[in-house]
């Protein structure tokens, strides 16, 4: 039997890190800087304009070669082939995972069943970036002839996420002119308050759903035909001006009514979770055009270059999978915090639940076993400032051990007289606070008197990473999404989960399909669920007669 072909907690890397785990953790981060005074700049790493100091972690280099060495015993290096050379590496709906192959440069060859997707991929974008010229230079005209001004995307889950994140993020580069809205929520409020102050005339509206058969985006796309045709007075043609569709599932497409020449399609190597960089950021690329878009798709690229390519030891994704797995499995914490320091990255953490959580959120292995070891970690966080003001004072002082995710960027998009020094200068002192503490001594050599002390005294000692770069771009968007994507690709690997199904969110769905009926039924029926639905079902019931 191979290191690799073992169970993860059999591996002689895991072990050795198990035994190097207990002589590290009583070491404190004082200890290990004051030890070794180039640490804070021996310990960084740099690729494709993004900055990583990792020096504020638990580790020393032996634990980073350790961690190294569990990455190789895992066979990182042939996953990743397995994954760029369109390998069905998600062996429970076998299928392959391609999004790499969705910012592969034109002219580049990546085979599924013997095509090259590539090919596919630009052909898809050419028709986006044709449509999205033609939206914003109001050639493409609704239904009494006026232009497009208003776009509303309707999608839930990855049809939604990425796509609302990548446009908040990038709100910079949109054109102003132009009103950009996301429907996701089968609560009605959504769309209602999306369309309220929206003229018809003006306003389109992209389906977007893989399957083209989600209850929440099927009931809010015919909520929103309704509407429309309300507002139009009730000609059906007007449809095709006012809806398009980005899809897999052409037929669903043309039994909605919308023309399929105005169907944006992908492909089922693409996840969910994975496919704002397809045809499923048509919002996105409305809002920033055809060449910002592009530059997004590069900055991917170059990321997938960089982990595809670089050694694990400077590869950044892998790096920030092994210090998740550090602290997931050794230090036994549960939860990640990502504070972006960048008010338009203010749905980056939402977006990155979803990528890690439906990704690693796992309890069975690629062999049907269960782990014995704890996988994907709750990942969280709001934009600083605001989060000091609030659940940081947990990260510092409270009982449990949160590494944190700090992300920053040089040079601000909005300089406002000295607001970006300041906001730079909180994140800096945040990571070094958490990290180094405040002692006794300290405390009292301030004058504080004795009983107040303890409240006061900051043990440090809790781990950060700080990423940074120069400016919030299109590309640099697309690096840091890539370099999380890349990362959670690691952690699956070592954990040994199928990343790239989602199992887990299906049970809820079918028992709601079963429910529906029951809330609807106006007789006395027996709802015949456990007794605590039952009842709740009878008391809703109640509510509407
Ligand atoms: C993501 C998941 C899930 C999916 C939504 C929407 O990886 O598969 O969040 O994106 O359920 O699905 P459709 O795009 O098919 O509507």
């Amino acid at each position: 039997m191979t290191a690799h072909s073992k169970p993860l907690t059999q591996r002689t890397a895991w072990k050795a890190l198990d035994a190097h785990y207990k002589k590290l953790q009583p070491l404190h981060l004082r200890t290990l800087f004051a030890d070794d005074p180039k640490r804070g700049e021996r310990m960084t790493a740099e690729a494709a304009g993004i900055y990583l100091d990792y020096s504020k972690n638990r580790i020393t280099d032996e634990t980073l070669k350790l961690l190294v060495q569990l990455a190789e015993e895992s066979d990182l290096r042939e996953r990743i082939d397995a994954m760029f050379h369109g390998e069905k590496i998600n062996i429970t709906e076998n299928r392959a995972v391609l999004h790499v192959a969705l910012r592969a440069p034109r002219g580049s060859s990546i085979l599924v069943d013997g095509k090259n997707v590539v090919t596919q991929v630009h052909a898809v974008l050419d028709k986006m970036a044709d449509f999205s010229n033609r939206v914003r230079q109001g050639i493409w005209k609704g239904h009494t002839g006026k232009s497009i001004r208003n776009i509303i995307n309707i999608g839930i889950g990855g049809s939604d996420l990425g796509p609302v994140m990548a446009y908040e993020a990038l709100r910079h580069y949109s054109d102003r002119r132009m009103t950009f809205r996301f429907v996701s929520n089968i609560d009605g409020t959504d769309f209602a308050e999306a369309v309220q102050d929206l003229n018809p005339e003006q306003t389109l509206f992209i389906v977007s759903s893989k399957t083209f058969t989600t209850l929440e985006t099927m009931a809010n796309a015919h909520t929103a035909r309704v509407w429309l045709l309300k507002g139009l007075g009730g000609d059906e043609k007007s449809v095709a001006k006012h809806f398009v569709a980005v899809s897999t599932n052409e037929a669903e497409v043309a039994k909605f009514g919308i023309d399929t020449a105005n169907m944006f399609g992908f492909w089922d190597w693409v996840g969910g979770r994975y496919s704002m960089d397809s045809a499923i950021g048509l919002s996105t690329m409305l809002a920033i055009g055809p060449e910002n878009f592009s530059a997004m798709l590069d900055g991917f690229h170059q990321m997938d270059e960089h982990f595809r390519n670089t050694p694990f030891d400077r590869n950044l994704p892998v790096l920030m999978a092994l210090l998740t797995i550090w602290y997931i499995d050794f230090f036994d914490t549960h939860t990640i915090a990502v504070l972006p320091y960048e008010q338009y990255l203010k749905r980056f953490p939402a977006y990155l639940q979803q990528l890690t959580m439906e990704s690693n959120g796992k309890y069975i292995t690629l062999d049907g076993n269960k782990v014995d070891y704890q996988t994907s970690p709750i990942y969280w966080g709001e934009p600083g400032t605001n989060g000091q003001h609030s659940f940081y004072q947990l990260i510092h002082q409270g009982t449990r051990l949160i590494p944190c995710d700090f992300i920053a960027f040089d040079t601000s998009l909005n300089p406002l007289g000295s607001h970006h020094d300041m906001l730079i200068a909180n994140i800096f002192a945040q990571a070094e606070a958490l990290a180094f503490g405040k002692t006794a001594e300290q405390v009292k050599a301030e004058g504080t008197p004795d009983w107040l002390v303890p409240h006061r005294v900051f043990e440090g000692n809790r781990p950060s990473n700080i990423i940074m770069a120069d400016r919030l771009t299109p590309e640099i968007l697309g690096k840091l999404v890539a370099l999380y994507e890349h990362c959670v690709f690691t952690q699956g690997v070592i954990w040994q989960v199928d990343s790239f199904d989602q199992w887990g969110v299906e049970l809820g769905k079918v028992l709601a399909q079963r429910i529906i009926p029951k809330l609807e039924d106006k007789s006395e029926s027996e709802p015949e669920h456990d007794s605590s639905t039952n009842n709740l079902i009878r008391r809703y019931r109640r509510s509407k007669s």
